[in-house]
């Protein structure tokens, strides 16, 4: 079975592992969020793609959800005592040499996607990682600091600014011009199932379908489609997604998150049972829907959730 999953970070990469283990023999893509990427002292840092890498290759800071296992953080404080930050982005050794080859092979004129296969070449994750595009695309938030609106990095936002102040847009910057990365658009085509996992539906999802020509592949591929809230509860599961929601005028309600996606493009949504009460919402927008528990307390609890996944896009086929 040929499975496409859309995903961002840490929740993307969690329900990529239960996915694996769900279906071992599965033949997986994952079309990864770079919206998050950031230029920092001279590097390129993809935090969504190497997120999903280290996770399912068996490198990531499990508690964290991001980052490496075992990390020190000697060179960014020698970077700190030369005055040279930002220091409100933790990035510790280990993972600074991903960020150095990726950097170094993107000078040599390797495009994004064939330096994330070459660094994969590593990591086996034993899924196919693509980046959405190999063009620079970056999200800025428009907010209002000291009754003055400025766009910052969306790293920015979430990270230095702990989304504390209202996003009042959310804009990533670059998609309009930019082109799918090669095997995007094949993988969709020749997809069996397309699977949105539980990531943030405006910054990790929604980037990844603003990249013109991906929402379309999705919508034309005519195979199911099935997401997995990322609220539950009428709040997100970890993170601030809230925050963004908010900025592109949607209720932090799953059942808000599936009409917001639209029945032009899922066919499937599951809740978690605190939700129950939407289904028939959800389903009224034309959306099938079901409750099944969506905590990713562990590997079979993620492994549960993509048999489901894989259950409606049956149901629905
Ligand atoms: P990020 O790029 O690291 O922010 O990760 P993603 O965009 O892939 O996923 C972020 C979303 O994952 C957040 O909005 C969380 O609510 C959601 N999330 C994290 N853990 C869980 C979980 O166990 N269950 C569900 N349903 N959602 C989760
Ligand atoms: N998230 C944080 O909250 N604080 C950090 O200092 C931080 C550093 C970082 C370094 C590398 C990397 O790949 C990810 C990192 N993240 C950090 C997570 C990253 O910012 C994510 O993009 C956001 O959490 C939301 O997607
Ligand atoms: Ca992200």
């Amino acid at each position: 079975m040929r499975i496409v999953v859309l995903a961002g970070g840490i929740g993307g990469a969690r329900f990529l592992r239960g996915l694996k283990r769900a279906v071992p023999d599965a033949d997986i893509t994952v079309i990864g969020n770079t919206g998050d990427d950031i230029h920092l002292f001279g590097l390129k840092v993809c935090p969504d793609l190497d997120t999903v890498m280290y996770t399912l290759g068996g490198g990531i800071n499990e508690e964290q959800g991001w980052g490496r296992a075992d990390e020190t953080f000697h060179l960014k404080e020698e970077l700190a005592a030369y005055g040279v930050g930002p220091e409100w982005f933790g990035l510790g050794d280990r993972d600074f040499a991903t960020h150095i080859v990726r950097t170094q092979m993107i000078g040599a004129g390797y495009p994004l996607s064939a330096v994330t296969e070459a660094l994969c070449d590593r990591w086996r994750p034993g899924v196919r990682l693509i980046p959405m595009t190999d063009d620079r695309v970056e999200t800025h938030v428009a907010v209002e600091i000291d009754g003055e609106r400025r766009a910052v990095h969306f790293q920015e936002y979430w990270v230095r600014l702990r989304a504390s102040v209202p996003a009042e847009a959310v804009v990533p910057v670059g998609a309009e011009q930019a082109k799918p990365a090669p095997g995007v658009l094949e993988a969709i085509a020749e997809a069996d199932v397309i699977l949105f996992p539980p990531s943030n539906p405006v910054v990790s999802v929604g980037t990844i379908l603003a990249v013109p020509g991906i929402r379309e592949a999705i919508a034309d591929a005519g195979v199911p489609v099935v997401g997995l809230s990322p609220i539950v509860g009428d709040a997100p599961v970890r993170g601030m997604a809230d925050k963004v929601l908010a900025a592109v005028g949607v209720e932090s309600t799953a059942a808000a998150v599936a009409e917001h996606y639209g029945s032009g493009l899922l066919d499937g949504w599951l809740v978690d049972p605190v939700d129950a009460h939407s289904v028939a919402r959800i389903e009224a927008a034309g959306i099938r829907c079901r409750a099944v528990p969506l905590m990713m307390t562990d590997l079979d609890a993620a492994a549960r959730m993509a048999r489901e996944a894989l259950a409606l896009a049956e149901e629905v086929r």
